[in-house]
């Protein structure tokens, strides 16, 4: 990927709890993740392209896991190591946590009331608002969630993206996530290359 001021890197949620395998939301391939990441964080950061990090950031308790009522086992609690970036992931960046009073959702962009529905956003649009780039380039964890999620969110918030796919893995809920995940980006306007 070619990189310049206009462009900025979006690395999505390359957190121990998706990235390690000890982690509770291990995405096979995590670690594989992190290394093709830090590639392009390098030629990022080395264009002088902005670089901004996304964090799952969740209460003890919130409607996202499966205990309360949601789909997803115990990950990603604030200040918890399964928090925290990956340790070998180079941060160049500020980091946009998501989730943190116990919204559901896995946008970067936006978050859910679980209650009302009502969507509020999370910064991210703000700080490439202020880099003033016009394009984003999506990469990390997880392609079928909160990357597809935040790539596809990027178009209405006006910038252009793209999803880098060697850069991210899937959870593959369901065997065949992965594709319908490019397939559904791909329709909502977003580019995904290898
Ligand atoms: C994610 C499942 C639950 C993600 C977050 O980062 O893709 N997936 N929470
Ligand atoms: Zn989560």
């Amino acid at each position: 990927m070619h990189y310049d001021r206009d462009t900025a890197l979006v690395v999505v949620d390359c957190q121990n709890d998706f990235a390690d395998p000890r982690g509770s939301l291990y995405v096979q391939g995590g670690e594989e993740v992190v290394a093709r990441c830090n590639a392009e964080i390098v030629r990022a950061a080395s264009a002088g392209a902005f670089v901004v990090y996304t964090q799952d950031w969740h209460p003890e308790s919130t409607p996202h896991f499966e205990k309360d009522g949601g789909i997803w086992p115990v990950h990603c609690v604030a200040d918890t190591w399964g928090a925290e970036l990956h340790p070998r992931l180079l941060v160049a960046g500020p980091s946009v946590r998501k989730g943190v009073g116990g919204e559901d959702g896995y946008s970067g962009f936006t978050v859910r009331d679980p209650l009302t529905e009502a969507t509020s956003p999370t910064g991210l649009a703000d700080l490439l608002a202020e880099a003033g780039v016009g394009k984003v380039v999506v990469v990390g964890l997880a392609l079928d969630y909160c990357v597809k999620a935040t790539a596809i969110d990027a178009v209405p918030a006006g910038f252009s993206a793209v999803v880098l796919r060697d850069a991210t893995a899937a959870v593959n809920l369901q065997p065949g996530d992965d594709d319908r995940a490019v397939e559904e980006l791909v329709s909502q306007g977003v580019v995904v290359v290898r």
